[in-house]
């Protein structure tokens, strides 16, 4: 019994892991070199696809929480990432960083590491030619994100929630116990 119990906890667990996308696009929104949604806010984790939708696009971390694994994919690659280290990373596309082609993604509650992603977004918009003061405002959408986190979420919010789960087979119908349980 105690062995079925485990399993349902390690399902849960797994099932409760989430994966988002973020298109990599030349023009998307109405503007031109961007990533779709530039700024996500996930639990720790959870996992990422950059998805190449348009050409000549890749990712790079620019800041991340310490200990976290750099993030870094060739151009047009379809890309997947697990975060499971709790901070900000802030990211970019190489060949359009002085595009300001970036995004922000923040693990978990902790944005301990929100000083030193500042100190590097502003080294982006300083040497930014195009879409100047983009990543200030996903900054900002960040902070606006955190600040009403503790809040109930409006009824539109709840629709940018991947359906991760669709897919996967309930728990009661994993956890049922086999004739061949050893104990
Ligand atoms: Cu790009």
């Amino acid at each position: 019994m105690k062995k079925l119990l485990l399993t349902m906890v390690f399902v849960g667990a797994v099932l409760h892991a989430k994966d988002y996308e973020v298109k990599m696009m030349s023009w998307g929104n109405g503007e031109p070199m961007i990533f779709d949604p530039a700024v996500l806010r996930v639990e720790s984790g959870d996992s990422i696809t950059f998805l190449p939708v348009q050409q000549g696009h890749q990712v790079d971390s620019v800041k991340i929480p310490e200990g976290a694994t750099k993030m870094h994919s060739e151009i047009d690659e379809k890309y997947h990432v697990t975060l499971d280290k709790e901070g900000i990373y802030l990211y970019t596309c190489l060949p359009h960083r002085s595009m300001n082609m970036a995004g922000l993604i923040q693990v978990g509650s902790k944005s301990s590491n929100r000083d030193a992603v500042v100190k590097a977004i502003d080294a982006l918009e300083a040497k930014a030619t195009m879409n100047k003061g983009r990543i200030y405002r996903y900054l900002k959408q960040l902070d606006d994100m955190n600040a009403g986190a503790t809040q109930t979420q409006p009824a539109a919010m709840s629709q940018t929630q991947p359906a991760a789960m669709s897919h996967a087979p309930s728990a009661g119908a994993v956890a049922k116990p086999s004739s061949a349980a050893g104990e």
